[in-house]
């Protein structure tokens, strides 16, 4: 049996076999309800068959499965992973794929209710991922005919790669004119790839913002790296965003072979350069000697000094083309995970040492209330019980914080009043768990 579940679509897919694609199937409904265990944990669900005919062709592709029970009697087919205490019928029927000969290939169960989510404990760890069409590369979005286009001369997309905390997702919040990506002192703060996206009357530039390239040591790790990667190949221009503080390292170098393999033009930006550096001669010398680039472009990203003139060099560089957002879209993401990642940028900057890392925040509930507040329900993932004490802090004190600090951004990007609720979930070693690192959307 195959257990999946789609976040996007919020539902639930058990199949008994491996789908064929050209094999003709009849969808019926029949209503279901959701086992629960005394922490109301989803232990697995119950389909009520009683008003459908010929049962024991329906159910003779589940009963096989050691999960599956069937009680002729009710007509009640239950798939069952852990022992449960209660039955809850859930208000949307089940969906069920049915074949020519009438049995039942797999079953489709949406979670309208939020609540439910957070009851996939027990569900998870036998979760496999679905298939996805995982493309290389940067995919740009379809066009979509309803949305007015700008006109310009030129469009492309602009990678910018480095290794931590070189201040990459700053030059982008710079560039774009609003935070898009998070930025803290602390190295790995970026974990996905991120679009920025600069419209100018001449030009439409999509900036791909990246997590830092350094050694993983976990999945999560190892995915963030691949998200630089994976940028490379489609750029129009690969900006590599160096610290001139400090000497190249071996990741400098490392990025530079990186970027060495595509034909587009690599610019060289030498960021920090407010900060006080009697190296500086060594350092340009040695960057300069990574790769031979294009042109190198001094910048102070937090000052926003020399950005415009970085600008309009990768304008230069763009070849011709339409643009492919709206004039007033700035990034990719969506307001949750935006919102998401102002939270974890809070304790990003709030909490000190490796408790940061093991943070992954989830928007849990979001519900526009009267006089257009909105409540929005976060579990923030922790690794372990430990790191949950921290967050909370003395008498919640911590918790509290984190809530007060990123409240205001939140509700300067959504122009709403916001209520956030926080809530602290230990979730063991998550950054090695596939299911966990899907589920939380670090799989794309
Ligand atoms: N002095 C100075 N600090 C900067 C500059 N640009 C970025 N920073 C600081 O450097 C730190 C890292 O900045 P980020 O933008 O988060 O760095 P990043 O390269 O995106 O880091 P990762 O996402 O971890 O790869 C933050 O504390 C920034 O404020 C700059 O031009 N000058
Ligand atoms: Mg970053």
């Amino acid at each position: 049996m195959q257990l999946s579940y789609d976040r996007d679509a919020g539902t639930l897919y058990w199949y008994f076999v491996e789908l064929d694609a050209d094999e003709e199937t009849e969808e019926l409904e029949c209503p279901v309800s959701v086992l629960l265990d005394d922490a109301r944990h989803v232990a697995g669900i119950q389909l009520d068959l009683s008003d459908l005919d010929d049962h024991t062709a329906l159910v003779s592709l589940a009963l096989p499965y050691a999960e599956a029970r069937w009680d002729d009697e009710t007509k009640h087919l239950r798939l069952v992973l852990a022992p449960y205490t209660s039955v809850e019928a859930l208000p949307e029927p089940a969906f069920l794929d049915v074949n020519s000969t009438g049995q039942i290939l797999g079953i489709d169960v949406a979670d309208v209710d939020h609540e439910i989510t957070a009851r996939y404990t027990i569900l998870e760890p036998h979760f496999i991922s679905l298939e996805e069409d995982v493309e290389d590369g940067i995919v740009l979005p379809e066009v979509d005919e309803t949305v007015v286009l700008p006109e310009v001369e030129r469009a492309g997309i602009v990678a910018i790669l480095g290794r931590p905390n070189v201040g990459k997702s700053t030059l982008l919040n710079a560039i774009v004119g609003q935070k898009v990506a998070i930025t803290s002192p602390k190295p790995q703060t970026t974990r996905t790839a991120i679009r920025g996206i600069l419209t100018r009357s001449d030009a439409q530039i999509i900036f791909v913002d990246t997590p830092g390239v350094h050694r993983p040591r976990n999945r999560l790790g190892t995915f963030m790296v691949q998200q630089a990667r994976q940028a490379v190949p489609d750029a129009d221009v690969v900006c590599m965003v160096v610290d001139i503080t400090h000497m190249p390292n071996e990741l400098d170098e490392r990025i530079a072979a990186m970027i060495q393999r595509t034909k587009a033009p690599k610019i060289l930006v030498l960021n920090k350069v407010d900060r006080p550096n009697p190296n500086a001669a060594a350092c340009l010398e040695a960057f300069r000697a990574l790769a031979p680039w294009t042109m190198e472009v001094a910048i102070s990203a937090l000052r926003k000094q020399g950005v415009d003139a970085l600008v309009d060099q990768i304008v230069a560089l763009l070849p011709t083309g339409q643009a492919f957002y709206a004039a007033d879209t700035l990034t990719d993401q969506n307001e949750r995970t935006l919102c998401a990642e102002l939270v974890r940028e809070r304790i990003m900057h709030l909490i000190g040492d490796e408790v940061p890392y093991g943070v992954a925040v989830e928007v849990e509930e979001w519900e526009t209330r009267p006089n257009n507040n909105v409540y929005i329900r976060m579990t923030i993932h922790v690794e372990k019980d430990s790191q949950k004490a921290i967050l909370i802090g003395k008498g919640g004190a911590m918790l509290k914080r984190i809530g007060t600090d990123a409240r205001p951004a939140i509700e300067r990007m959504l122009q709403q009043r916001v209520f956030l609720d926080l809530w602290i979930k230990p979730r063991d070693n998550w950054r090695d768990d596939p299911s966990a690192l899907h589920w939380l959307g670090y799989n794309k």
